[in-house]
């Protein structure tokens, strides 16, 4: 692209898309477009969004229609086993939302003893490719019917004997009568890029935001947490705090036996966890949200 504007795709419109508007706005992005317009221009940064069918997302960054993507794991491998590019988008980071698993699954009556099962049998799926390659590791000759949609109402209508297709709660499947048998892929949203080497204005572009998207990330679950502990609970207390590196150890005023710990937790922090430290000497615990970080 000769545009110097760094030119991302995203969902318009579906489970992906609240993630990544919300990944981007956390970023710092505005995106001022109307949510039936396809295409937003971000004010404070060189940046387009371009709003797509997920379908749609890697090949347009494959094909240098867009610089960067945000699409479902899945569909991205799906279209590397299967689409013929030359230079396929390639991935950058997972993003840790939208996380689904593609999952074998077959009716409630079976009772499934392994992929062996499987042999000679058809299944239904949209993801033909993740799917033979599943089996092909399993040993098993299968084989895979290719269904755009509604892939769990197949057995019913004797288009498949079992269906491969994407799960989250399960109960899709268990509304029509199947039960997961097997997991094939686990799947959350990635960020993807094009292969051609951008210019380096936006290239810088691209690594502030990739910081910045970092940064969101790492604080998504971090959580600063204060507390006063006896001074020979500190070895205890930091070896117990989750995910925390090299907490600060402050001197409390009027006490020489006691300190004040703070710590970054990058892990989530639970009652239990507070329970926990208590009964290790901990008082006076405050555990308070972090909306920025960069490392
Ligand atoms: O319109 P567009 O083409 O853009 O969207 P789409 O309808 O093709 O995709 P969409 O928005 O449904 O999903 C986009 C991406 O979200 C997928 O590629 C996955 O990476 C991810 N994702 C996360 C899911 C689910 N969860 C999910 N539950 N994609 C689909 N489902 C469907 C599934 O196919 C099944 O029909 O939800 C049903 C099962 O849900 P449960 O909760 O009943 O198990
Ligand atoms: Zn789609």
């Amino acid at each position: 692209m000769s545009d110097e504007r760094l030119r991302i795709a995203i969902q318009k419109s579906g489970r992906l898309s609240d993630g990544s508007f919300e990944l981007l706005k956390n970023c710092g992005l505005k995106i001022s477009r109307g949510r039936d317009k396809l295409y937003g221009r971000v004010r404070e940064l060189p940046i387009d969004v371009l709003l797509l069918r997920d379908d749609d997302i890697a090949s347009f960054v494959a094909d240098d229609a867009c610089d960067i993507g945000i699409v479902g794991e899945n569909v991205f491998e799906e279209e590397a086993l299967t689409d013929g590019h030359d230079a396929p988008a390639a991935l950058v980071m997972k993003l840790g939302f939208a996380h689904c698993k593609l999952m074998l699954a077959a009716p409630k009556e079976w009772t499934f003893n392994g992929p062996s099962m499987l042999e000679g049998k058809r299944i239904a799926t949209s993801y033909p490719g993740l799917t033979a390659a599943w089996l092909k590791r399993e040993g098993v000759a299968a084989k895979p019917v290719m269904m755009k949609g509604s892939v769990e109402v197949a057995p019913r209508l004797k288009i498949g004997d079992a269906v491969c297709d994407i799960v989250s709660t399960g109960a899709t499947l268990d509304a029509n009568g199947l039960k997961p048998v097997a997991t094939v892929f686990e799947s959350e949203a990635i960020l993807i890029r094009n292969q051609t080497a951008f210019t380096p204005e936006k290239q810088a572009v691209f690594d502030a935001l990739l910081t910045r998207i970092r940064g969101v990330m790492m604080s998504r679950d971090a959580k600063y947490i204060m507390m006063n502990a006896p001074r020979d609970a500190i070895a205890a207390i930091t070896e117990f705090l989750p995910g925390a590196e090299a907490p600060t150890v402050l001197d409390l005023a009027g006490y020489s036996d006691k300190v004040a710990i703070h710590a970054v937790c990058r892990e989530s922090v639970f009652w239990d966890t507070l329970e926990s430290l208590k009964k290790l000497g901990a008082s006076a615990i405050l555990v308070l949200p972090i909306e920025k970080m960069m490392a």
